[in-house]
């Protein structure tokens, strides 16, 4: 009762970053049903840093262009080096929705070539960052949370600024673009829990254009 009696509301978590509570909640079914479609095809796997480290969080991807990392460091790919095949694509359900929270955001026809998907298990966290391995900067990138709740780190331009915690929840939509789309950014451990739909697991969802036009 307490979502009834206080929703969260869509919120400018700073200029270019536009939160939008549950947008997605209305599709969890069908968005699950891609996300195993697509981990059937390529699944999930662990990735090291450049610097050996294995990140705790898995992943894998839809689209045209798929996010690796190893030893050779970061980069997109157009085949799955587990599979040397093309990634799954990236289901209209899923580029529609893209396309429409980007546009709610400020950013029209703004159509992603790659997704993509990350789990944690509970404990597994993502350290601040900046997404700089797209080759256009001026795409905003569109994630989607789903399962257990997280707390996003928000940072800013420069690693050292404060850094501010945002609760995700599961359907949860942030689109980040403009000013914000090159700010330091990180997910805290996960907690323990269980989803009715994606029992211990969150799973995230990054919607990016990678390649040029
Ligand atoms: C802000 N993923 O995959 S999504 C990532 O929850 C990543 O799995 C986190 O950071 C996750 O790179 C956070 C939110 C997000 C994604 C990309 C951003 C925020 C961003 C790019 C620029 C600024
Ligand atoms: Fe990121």
């Amino acid at each position: 009762m307490k979502d009834a009696l206080f929703p969260r509301e869509a919120a400018v978590l700073s200029p270019g970053a536009f939160l939008f509570p549950g947008l997605a909640l209305p599709r969890a079914g069908e968005f699950k049903k891609t996300v195993e479609r697509a981990v059937g095809a390529a699944p999930f796997r662990r990735v090291v840093t450049p610097g050996g480290r294995p990140l705790s969080v898995r992943i894998s991807n839809m689209g045209g262009w798929g996010w690796v990392s190893d030893r050779r460091g970061y980069r997109y790919e157009p085949l799955d080096p587990g599979t040397g095949r093309p990634w799954p694509s990236i289901p209209p359900v899923l580029s529609d929705f893209a396309g429409a929270a980007a546009e709610r955001a400020g950013f029209p026809g703004s159509v992603p070539d790659a997704c993509l998907i990350n789990l944690y298990a509970p404990g597994a966290k993502m350290a601040p960052h900046v997404d700089r391995d797209e080759k256009d900067f001026s795409q905003p990138i569109v994630s989607v949370s789903l399962g257990l709740p997280a707390v996003f780190l928000w940072g800013g331009p420069n690693r050292s600024d404060r850094v501010r915690r945002v609760p995700l929840e599961d359907g949860d939509a942030v689109v980040w673009g403009g000013p914000a789309r090159l700010f330091y950014h990180g997910v805290a451990p996960v907690q323990a829990g269980r989803h009715p739909l994606w029992g211990e697991r969150r799973v995230n969802l990054t919607f990016r254009k990678a390649g040029w036009a």
